[in-house]
């Protein structure tokens, strides 16, 4: 408890400063439990968050995928504040509410063996740290997946940040969140939380196409980017990934729409525009949860 209550949200945290405190959250909150998601490549356990407060035997579920990208700090530190301002949340609030109904999960840091190296070794890591046996080590977690794996918008080459991988799911974080987040009945919302661009995007990313969902995504879409420009007046873009960003085969977010079945996936890619980008100075960390919160 006592740690829980210094714990400071504003500064980035190591891999171990995370694992005690999500450790802290589920001994000082009833409501909140720690289940494993699976294992790393390199041996650590990937762990979520569940917070509910519902007596249901199946609560309706909203998942949240944080780290995937080691390098992309001020994920990760939105998802912490996330899990904070639910578990704070007083009676009669919105957040507080939504807890009597839903189950959300939390997975505070999706690629472990690269968010520690991306403290430890290069601060710009993005992939895993699994050794293909090729020239440059790690594959791209979000270009990894069955949807359309290693087609446009992915990379064959080892050395490349978007590197596909030797083969579809290769890596085990990836296998991991597949048969944890398949293994969940009755989701009905997930989101892969990186940085940065300002983008809140719905599938496709490995096609032009559009879903049939295209209407309601957007409508979601548009509601998110407005209650974060409601915080702080940041700007933030909502369409398909491919139409907003670049088209990319392999990613989370279309396992999850197309194979999953999960009808509203979405990807956000969180503050600033560039100025940082990467390495946005700490004191952006909370308005940039304050405004990720509102969205979500
Ligand atoms: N951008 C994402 C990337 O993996 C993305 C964009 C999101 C692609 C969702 C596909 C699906 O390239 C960053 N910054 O990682
Ligand atoms: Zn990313």
């Amino acid at each position: 408890q006592m740690s829980l209550a210094t714990f400071d949200y504003n500064v980035y945290h190591t891999m171990d400063e995370i694992r005690a405190w999500m450790s802290d959250m589920v001994s000082t909150y009833s409501f909140v439990s720690q289940v494993n998601v699976g294992q790393s490549y390199e041996k650590s356990s990937i762990d979520a968050l569940r917070i509910t407060r519902s007596t249901s035997f199946n609560p309706p579920k909203f998942v949240l995928d944080c780290g995937l990208h080691s390098r992309e700090w001020v994920a990760p530190a939105s998802c912490l504040y996330a899990v904070k301002y639910l578990v704070e949340a007083q009676p009669g609030s919105a957040e507080y509410n939504i807890l009597n109904e839903m189950e959300i999960v939390v997975i505070p840091i999706a690629n472990p063996d690269g968010y520690e190296y991306s403290w430890t070794g290069d601060r710009m890591w993005r992939k895993t740290r699994s050794d293909t046996g090729h020239v440059c080590m790690g594959v791209d977690p979000n270009r990894n997946w069955d949807a359309n794996w290693s087609g446009p918008g992915a990379s064959a080459s080892s050395c490349n940040d978007a590197y596909y991988g030797p083969s579809v799911m290769s890596e085990i974080e990836v296998r991991s969140q597949a048969s944890f987040v398949g293994g969940l009945s009755n989701v009905q919302a997930y989101i892969d939380i990186h940085a940065y661009s300002q983008y809140w995007m719905y599938p496709y990313a490995w096609t032009y196409s559009k879903t049939s969902d295209e209407n309601l995504l957007n409508t979601i879409g548009v509601n998110s980017v407005n209650a974060i420009r409601d915080v702080h007046g940041m700007t933030y873009l909502t369409g398909s990934i491919s139409e907003v960003i670049y088209q990319a085969s392999g990613s989370t977010v279309d396992y999850m729409y197309d194979t999953l079945g999960i009808k509203c996936s979405f990807a956000a890619e969180l503050r600033d525009t560039g100025r940082y980008g990467f390495t946005l100075p700490e004191r952006f960390i909370q308005p940039t949860a304050e405004e990720t919160f509102a969205g979500l």
